[in-house]
């Protein structure tokens, strides 16, 4: 039996990493018999989840995930793909991962500290609870520091956001899935990012949060309902 350990539930997901959500995605679409727990990237091999186990393997990082799932698991997400589409996809799926993740990272950490707070350490003490928001805290801001996203007003964090998100609304269009009628990796990657964009309580100030495209609520919808995605 496959176990894969994600962040456990919060902000009303199931995952509220973005990273876990993808994989659980990617689980729920290859159809293999797997359960869900909840990890500790403490205890991760690279101190990040999500992390898939299969008998004495640990996988880390969602797309060895989906690299393992299609190379010893026989499972083809992306055979009806052309070499341009997964060129595309590879566009995306950094800019949800390497940009847009980022935003959400700002929005949630710095901006909502309070919700953070309550939502990932809710149960902890109260004098225990700052203390380890705090801790944690002021690694994610020198993470985002790090990566630049911090060094922007918020104004122009939001309106990254807001020009990611809209790339995605607009490319996806009309249609069901990212590339038309069959859903692929990418759908995974995107389904994940959008609907920890959509369903925690934070407010992305400037328009262009998810939830203000009809489209992209409805994917969401739909993605949930066909690969019968866990809710909290
Ligand atoms: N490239 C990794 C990224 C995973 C990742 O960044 N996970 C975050 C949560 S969204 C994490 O585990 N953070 C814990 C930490 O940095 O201590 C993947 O695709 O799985």
């Amino acid at each position: 039996m496959l176990t894969l350990l994600v962040f456990p539930p919060a902000m009303g997901l199931k995952s509220p990493s973005p990273f876990s959500m993808k994989a659980i995605a990617l689980m729920q679409m290859s159809g293999l018999d797997y359960k869900i727990k909840a990890g500790d990237p403490r205890k991760a091999p690279k101190k990040k989840l999500p992390v898939l186990i299969d008998g004495d393997r640990q996988i880390p990082d969602s797309s060895h995930i989906q690299a393992y799932l299609e190379n010893e698991k026989n499972i083809d997400f992306d055979g009806t793909l052309s070499t341009e589409q997964k060129a595309i996809a590879q566009s995306f799926r950094s800019l949800c991962e390497d940009h847009l993740y980022w935003v959400g990272v700002y929005v949630r950490w710095v901006e909502n500290a309070d919700y953070a707070k309550q939502e990932f350490f809710g149960s902890v003490p109260k004098l225990m609870k700052n203390f380890i928001f705090n801790m944690v805290q002021k690694q994610v801001k020198q993470s985002l520091h790090g990566q630049g996203m911090g060094r922007h007003t918020a104004k122009e964090v939001h309106d990254f956001g807001a020009t990611d998100i809209a790339a995605i609304a607009n490319y996806l269009g009309d249609k069901d899935y990212f590339f038309g009628d069959n859903p692929t990796s990418i759908d995974a990657v995107i389904f994940a990012s959008l609907i920890n964009n959509i369903v925690p309580k934070v407010t992305y100030s400037t328009a262009g949060s998810a939830s203000s495209y009809p489209n992209l609520v409805a994917y969401c919808d739909r993605f949930i309902e066909r690969f019968d995605i866990p809710q909290v």
